[in-house]
């Protein structure tokens, strides 16, 4: 516990935050079409332990055991994500209303215990027969995506007055189809930089089908952002560092607030032979619809090492002099106040979120039934404090949002990386609040972190 006296503003929100195919399971129920990621974690030897998301937190059936668990946790806000393939089985066509009626029910639901709803429209799981016609290779995707969102603003706008549009495009590109360990498991660079340009596109469509429908509410989009420190004060680390922060932060932060891709990328990339995406007219103006809001997913910071020879960034990542968490990320909590900071001063939106912060460590339970995470306390209030640091400086930030409500699947690590507020037993699908659950109750409860 450090000592702190730290007042949020009065409006500000708390939250935790989840995904459709980390947390619902049913995954073949009620109409639901086949995903990316249901097809992915059932290649043998894709996943950590071979885990799918099939079951998960049974989320789909328990849900009203998890709101319950949210307001006994006095948790405000709610940030989840809706299974495109629940409403269009085959990405689009006819509508599955069963698939509807499960977020109308609950949505419905959080509602009726006081907890605002922010939404999610794509966190990662493509209708496979979306995925079978290119994915997000193919322009026409993101023609569908709009559809899509238009059908679920018509449902759900008037209970939901939040909306993103993607999670964190940057890991739908790349962890999807360069690295190729996320579904649908593509190893390619240039498919990457086409599916992020189509990812951008259908944010683009989304946010103008918002507005031109007049919903009430605002709409954003979610990028994992972090900021790239060289690994030394070597020129060709520093340089490193700047490509990296080129590759992972300006790349999608430049054509949403600036109306173009970074330049000096865009000539790397060329220099490596990398196929560059087909922008077409009006491409950048759609990209850079105005949006009310602009979600961070902060988790650690990139140190960037100079490695000539990886093709085609030159680089590695190093954990740095940090401790690190059960994934490997190092915890600089410093980092989250310079990005808020750095976010204000070149892309000034309108409104932050720090839509996701959390950390995975090994959780154990004691004789008592007890979970006595301290050390993701530790790692929560160093960021949290983080977060008010910035706000200090006049940074926008409106809202934190605890990644996660609850033990989940963690993609290709599987059930190995938890980082809930409230741990999950997946043989009897028990839940348990962590002492971190009621740490952060206890920070909302209070509206800050204070030491008496
Ligand atoms: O679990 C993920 C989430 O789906 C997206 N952001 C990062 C989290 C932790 O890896």
């Amino acid at each position: 516990m450090f000592y702190a006296n730290a007042g949020f503003p009065e409006r500000f929100k708390w939250g935790v935050a989840t995904a459709a195919y980390q947390i619902e399971g049913a995954t073949n129920e009620d109409g639901k079409g086949e995903s990316i990621w249901d097809r992915f974690c059932h290649i043998p030897g894709r996943i950590y332990n071979n885990d799918t998301g099939d079951i998960a937190c049974d989320h789909y059936h328990r849900y009203k055991e998890d709101v319950r668990l949210m307001k006994e946790l006095g948790i405000p806000s709610y940030r989840y994500s809706i299974a495109w393939s629940r409403i269009f089985p085959r990405g689009y066509g006819d509508i599955n209303q069963k698939g509807l009626d499960f977020y109308k029910r609950l949505t419905g639901e959080l509602l009726e215990n006081g907890i605002e709803p922010f939404v999610t429209l794509y966190h990662w799981d493509l209708p496979q027969a979306l995925q079978d016609e290119g994915g997000w290779t193919n322009p026409a995707t993101a023609d569908h995506f709009m559809a899509y969102c238009e059908t679920v603003f018509k449902a759900l706008g008037g209970q939901v007055k939040n909306w993103m549009t993607l999670n964190e495009p940057w890991v739908a590109s790349f962890n999807g189809h360069y690295w190729g360990n996320f579904a649908p498991g593509l190893r390619d660079f240039s498919a990457a930089l086409a599916a992020g340009h189509n990812l951008l596109r259908a944010h683009g469509l989304a946010v103008r089908s918002f507005r031109q429908m007049g919903l009430d509410g605002e709409i954003g989009i979610v990028l994992n952002l972090c900021p790239r420190e060289p690994a030394s004060d070597a020129p060709e680390d520093i340089n490193a560092a700047v490509r990296n922060d080129g590759f992972g932060n300006r790349w999608f932060l430049d054509p949403l607030f600036k109306g173009s891709y970074p330049l000096n990328m865009e000539s790397y990339y060329a220099s490596q032979g990398v196929v560059l995406p087909k922008i077409s007219a009006g491409d950048m103006k759609l990209i850079g619809e105005k949006i009310d809001f602009l979600g961070v997913n902060y988790y650690y910071i990139d140190f960037t090492k100079a490695t000539p020879g990886n093709w085609p960034l030159g680089y590695k990542t190093v954990p740095g002099p940090y401790p690190v968490t059960l994934y490997g990320w190092p915890v600089v909590e410093r980092g989250l106040t310079d990005l808020l900071i750095r976010l204000k001063i070149d892309y000034n939106p309108p409104k932050l979120y720090v839509t996701e912060n959390g950390a995975s460590y090994p959780d154990v339970i004691n004789i008592k039934g007890e979970i006595l995470d301290d050390i993701r306390i530790d790692y929560l209030e160093r960021h949290i404090l983080a977060c008010y640091k910035a706000i200090e400086t006049g940074v926008p930030l409106s809202g934190y949002f605890v990644w996660s409500l609850i033990d989940n699947f963690e993609w290709s690590t599987g059930f190995k990386n938890t980082f809930g507020l409230i741990y999950l037993n997946k043989q009897t699908q028990e839940r348990i609040i962590k002492r971190s659950g009621i740490w952060y109750s206890n920070i909302i409860r209070r509206n800050g972190i204070f030491s008496d």
